[in-house]
């Protein structure tokens, strides 16, 4: 399989660490939007990630694509639960640290690709807040971690709400600065040193 999305998007990066938690194979295309023609080829969207199987089906968007990893790994190894309170507590932790995620990328986006003329400060105001909210959020579900986020198991919730911050920290740092979310980057820093993500750094 080919897993298409350069460590720096937490999207591409969440894939990533998780096919590497659940040991499974793949080779590695770092590209971004940048690359254009290439990538909407791959995915007409022209996002990261997406993953191509190796019957050349391709599969987008890292929520389905994560749908089909753990599917691979079984339901005793999948970092999401296949059914009940244990799924929709994984789920919700990963809708927080998904939306704090495409609210950080869209500020990201507002701040870099338009004229500093033409940024709307009210609209990257109200994106910014809309992060601060969710990290509160996630920081408060944090100070529980035992030592994971629901346990003793990393699930998705940690390899999620982990991509994002280290995205953040990479990218708006001044949304994330040291100990504005203490139990958050006490968690992070703790994903931070398993090797499926030092093996995912970006460059
Ligand atoms: N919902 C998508 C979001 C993917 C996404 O926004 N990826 C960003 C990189 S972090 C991207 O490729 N952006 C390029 C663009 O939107 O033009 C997913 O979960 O895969």
């Amino acid at each position: 399989m080919i897993l298409v999305g350069y460590w720096s998007s937490p999207f591409a990066r969440r894939v990533g660490v998780t096919m590497k938690l659940l040991d499974i194979p793949f080779e590695h295309r770092p590209w971004a939007s940048s690359h254009g023609a290439a990538l909407r080829a791959v995915n007409p969207v022209g996002r990261v990630p997406a993953l191509i199987l190796d019957d050349g089906e391709t599969l987008i968007d890292s929520t389905m694509i994560l749908d089909y990893v753990d599917e691979l790994a079984g339901p005793e190894r999948a970092l999401t639960s296949p059914r009940g309170p244990a799924r929709r507590r994984v789920n919700r932790l990963v809708a927080l640290a998904v939306g704090a995620c495409e609210k950080y990328v869209a500020a990201y986006y507002e701040r870099s690709k338009r004229p500093a003329e033409k940024v709307h400060q009210p609209w990257l105001d109200q994106l910014e807040g809309q992060v601060a909210t969710a990290l509160q959020a996630l920081d408060a579900e944090a100070a529980l971690a035992a030592p994971w986020l629901l346990g003793e198991r990393v699930t998705q919730a940690d390899v999620t709400t982990a991509c994002a911050v280290l995205s953040m920290r990479y990218d708006l740092a001044h949304l994330v600065p040291p100990g504005r979310y203490p139990n958050l980057d006490a968690l992070v820093d703790r994903a931070d040193a398993l090797p499926a993500f030092r093996e995912t750094v970006p460059t």
